[in-house]
């Protein structure tokens, strides 16, 4: 008997972890809802989008017991974590999403509703917490401790033992050095060399990283916008 999820969010996240849950033989995903009414009664790789999050309270009732967070983030975590949020208080079960080709250390630890991309490394003792991305081809090194809604960005390094606080963003292809500590919500820029610990809430770019206003980083959602 497959696991019914419905995925929440319909954009370009949601394609991806799509192409991810499509291989586990042990789920089907039975829909998406998305806010956007342009894309109700659409399909996303032949998924079909039901409504709003309105209708989630209905789908469970119904028994789908199970869903994935299809919105990403760009910077703002904000979404997600309220997505998430909103998801668990109606009863639903948040699916890991772990690409076949992502290299995960048996010796890792990784909390509820993971999202693991194709190419992604998290080695030995590193600790997550619920609801991380770690995009395409990046690295969590051993004994990191990622919180809870993090998302470390497309070919993104955490070298050893760093430390990511609840809800941060770390860009693409960002390096952070070994043992830093980045706070609670902060933003690092794509391409930013972190040398040294990062204060909840700051935005860093740069190499090496300096903290910035957000304007200043030009950080900001972005969203493919696109079908493919
Ligand atoms: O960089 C990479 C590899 N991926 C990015 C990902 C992490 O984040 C990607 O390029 C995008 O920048 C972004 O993906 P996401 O979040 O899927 O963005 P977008 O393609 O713009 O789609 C967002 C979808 O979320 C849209 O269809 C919105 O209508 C929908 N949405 C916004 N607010 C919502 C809500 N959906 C639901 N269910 N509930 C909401 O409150």
């Amino acid at each position: 008997m497959r696991t019914q999820v419905v995925g929440i969010g319909a954009g370009g996240h949601a394609r991806v972890v799509l192409d991810i849950l499509g291989a586990l033989p042990w789920v089907q995903v039975v829909g998406l809802v998305d806010n956007d009414p342009s894309l109700f009664d659409t399909r996303v790789s032949g998924v079909p989008v039901l409504g709003p999050d309105a209708i989630l309270g209905e789908l469970h009732r119904e028994g789908v017991r199970a869903a994935f967070i299809g919105v990403g983030s760009v910077g703002d975590t904000s979404l997600r974590i309220r997505l998430y949020e909103m998801a668990r208080a109606l009863g639903f079960e948040i699916v890991p999403a772990i690409h076949q080709g992502a290299c995960v250390s048996a010796a890792a630890e990784l909390g509820a509703g993971p999202t693991v991309m194709p190419g992604a490394v998290i080695n030995a003792c590193a600790v997550l917490g619920a609801n991380v991305i770690v995009n395409s081809g990046a690295i969590v090194e051993h004994d990191c401790r990622v919180a809870d809604h993090v998302h470390i960005a497309s070919g993104a390094c955490l070298a050893g033992a760093v430390r990511v606080g609840r809800g941060a963003f770390v860009g693409a292809r960002a390096v952070v050095r070994q043992r830093i500590v980045i706070g609670d919500g902060a933003v690092v820029g794509a391409g930013a060399v972190v040398v040294r610990d990062v204060r909840p809430g700051a935005v860093v770019t740069g190499v090496p990283a300096r903290e910035r206003t957000a304007a200043e980083a030009g950080i900001g959602a972005a969203g493919c916008g696109s079908a493919c």
